[in-house]
């Protein structure tokens, strides 16, 4: 049997297919494995919110290749080195939380994209039984196959987003509407559906057209990802795996009490 070769993330990104994945806050390679047999395009582990751990998203990872699947991390704040490693380990892209300014965008290129782009290290003896590449044609690769995103979710990024976009090694930007909200109303309400977060997400997408760049979001939830996809996002974040169990939970039981 051939094994499964994922490492098509990025040409469906650049090629404007909308990418759906599941976001993962449970650090058991079993679920993750289990989402991307569910149909998911993608799995994206996330490092900042949750206590996934290196040990489970590498190994996550791995079951999400099986299941041939591309894998997406959310590095936790400035985590930029972990970024590199998962990387080495399979992931097909890196979403790193709060970039700001292109000082930030500057230092994510640095530890993720290989000279002469960044100075990412190499170590990539796990990423070559992966991809079936050897060294030189991987490192070449990566400088697109390996997809880095900045998150855009403070308004300091959001006045800063044309220079974030235009650091090289920035393939694009993650709109994060949450932190959004927090920012946008200076801590009076987190509400990732007011119409304010709306208006910077129509704002952080047309830059990100207008730079040439991939672009991506997090759905405040899955009723809306219908509609991001509509407007044009690449990669969507569709549900958590937490409201996946809830709304799961809900349904079944109210089946099975015929409520
Ligand atoms: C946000 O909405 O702020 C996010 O970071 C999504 O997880
Ligand atoms: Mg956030």
């Amino acid at each position: 049997m051939t094994a499964p070769r994922p490492y098509g993330l990025a040409d469906r990104l650049y090629a404007g297919e909308t990418v759906f994945c599941a976001w993962l806050g449970t650090p058991e390679p079993f679920v993750a494995e289990s989402l991307a047999r569910e149909g998911f395009d993608a799995i994206a582990f996330d490092m900042q919110h949750s206590t996934i751990d290196l040990m489970s998203v590498m190994r996550g990872i791995t079951g999400v290749f099986l299941a041939g699947k591309p894998s997406i991390v959310r590095l936790a704040l400035n985590d930029f080195g972990t970024g590199a490693r998962l990387l080495d380990t399979g992931a097909e892209c890196i979403i790193a939380p709060m970039i700001n300014n292109a000082a930030d965008a500057r230092r994510f290129v640095e530890a993720c994209k290989y000279p002469p782009i960044g100075e990412r290290s190499w170590g990539g003896a796990r990423i070559m039984q992966l991809s079936g590449m050897d060294a030189n044609s991987y490192i070449q690769a990566s400088h697109k196959m390996c997809v880095t995103l900045a998150m855009i979710e403070t308004v300091e990024a959001m006045n800063n987003v044309d220079e974030i976009l235009a650091v090289d090694g920035i393939d694009g930007v993650f709109a994060g509407p949450s932190d959004i909200s927090l920012t946008l109303s200076k801590g009076a309400e987190m509400n990732p559906l007011r119409k304010d977060v709306e208006e910077a997400f129509a704002m952080i997408l047309a830059a990100s057209k207008k730079a040439g760049k991939l672009s991506g979001c997090f759905s405040p939830n899955y009723m809306t990802a219908k509609g991001l996809a509509d407007k044009g996002w690449g990669l969507i974040s569709v549900i958590t795996d937490g409201s996946l169990f809830k709304i799961g939970a809900q349904t079944a039981l109210k089946a099975a009490r015929g409520e």
